[in-house]
């Protein structure tokens, strides 16, 4: 597989922290250290884009915050091992009574379960517009391809405000160009595997999370 060694900051390292997050295919399980991680990765690249994104990253951050202090949780004998993996958080919290499925209480840290949901949703809109951007010709715009993908998948979950204020930080994307040479400088047909690359990983976790999520009905968790 051909290496892109200035695209590298991105696609990249995010590829293989998703990648990393199914060390075992078979388990139909998420390793939570390395889904932290791959938002890590897509943080930098947030970042990158400008203060137009700010309240974009500041929600990231602030759900990255909330599952990091559940791992973080020391449960008595110093070991946080119900946050080491998709399923091991799922029986954690149902076990535990920690997953309202209400949306009626409104104090207390919110379970990691409604948490990595919002990431989840958001995840599946990130690898519809990586689809569509590697899919797409030179004349097309990537703003219209964010927005369209956004329509069709996290705008769901969103009001009106929220949608109108996406729809605004869309027109300020950087053009299908210029993501390209961010990707992969000098080379499109690289930052095209790439982005396949990216989009493969991203489903492998997306598809997981899922069905999980689905098996204990907590798709519409409030
Ligand atoms: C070009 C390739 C890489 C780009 C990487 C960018 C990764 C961006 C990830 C976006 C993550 C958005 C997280 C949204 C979480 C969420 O839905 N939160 C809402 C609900 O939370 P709640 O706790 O209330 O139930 C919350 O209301 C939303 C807050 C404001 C953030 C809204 C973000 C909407 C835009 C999503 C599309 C991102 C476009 C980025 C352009 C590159």
């Amino acid at each position: 597989l051909g290496r892109c060694s200035g695209g590298d900051f991105l696609l990249e390292r995010m590829t293989s922290a998703f990648l990393a997050c199914v060390p075992f295919p078979g388990d139909q399980d998420i390793l939570l250290e390395s889904y932290v991680e791959g938002w890590a990765q897509l943080l930098k690249f947030l970042n990158a884009l400008g203060t137009l994104f700010g309240f974009i990253s500041d929600e990231v951050v602030s759900k990255m915050e909330i599952l990091q202090q559940h791992r973080g949780r020391d449960d008595g004998d110093g070991s946080h091992q119900e946050y080491v993996s998709l399923k091991s958080m799922v029986h954690h919290e149902l076990s535990r009574e920690m997953v309202d499925f209400k949306g009626t209480s409104r104090d207390g840290l919110p379970s990691g379960c409604r948490t990595l949901l919002r990431l989840h949703r958001a995840l599946l809109w990130l690898h519809l517009f990586l689809d569509k951007l590697g899919r797409s010709s030179e004349h097309e715009s990537s703003s219209t391809l964010c927005g369209e993908a956004y329509s069709l998948t996290l705008a769901h979950h969103h009001g009106w405000l929220v949608r109108n204020t996406a729809s605004l930080a869309f027109l300020a994307l950087p053009s299908r160009g210029r993501l390209f040479e961010l990707f992969c400088p000098g080379d499109t047909g690289q930052a095209v595997r790439e982005l396949q690359g990216a989009v493969a990983a991203i489903k492998q976790v997306t598809d997981i999370t899922e069905k999980v999520y689905e098996q204990h009905r907590m798709l519409d968790l409030p």
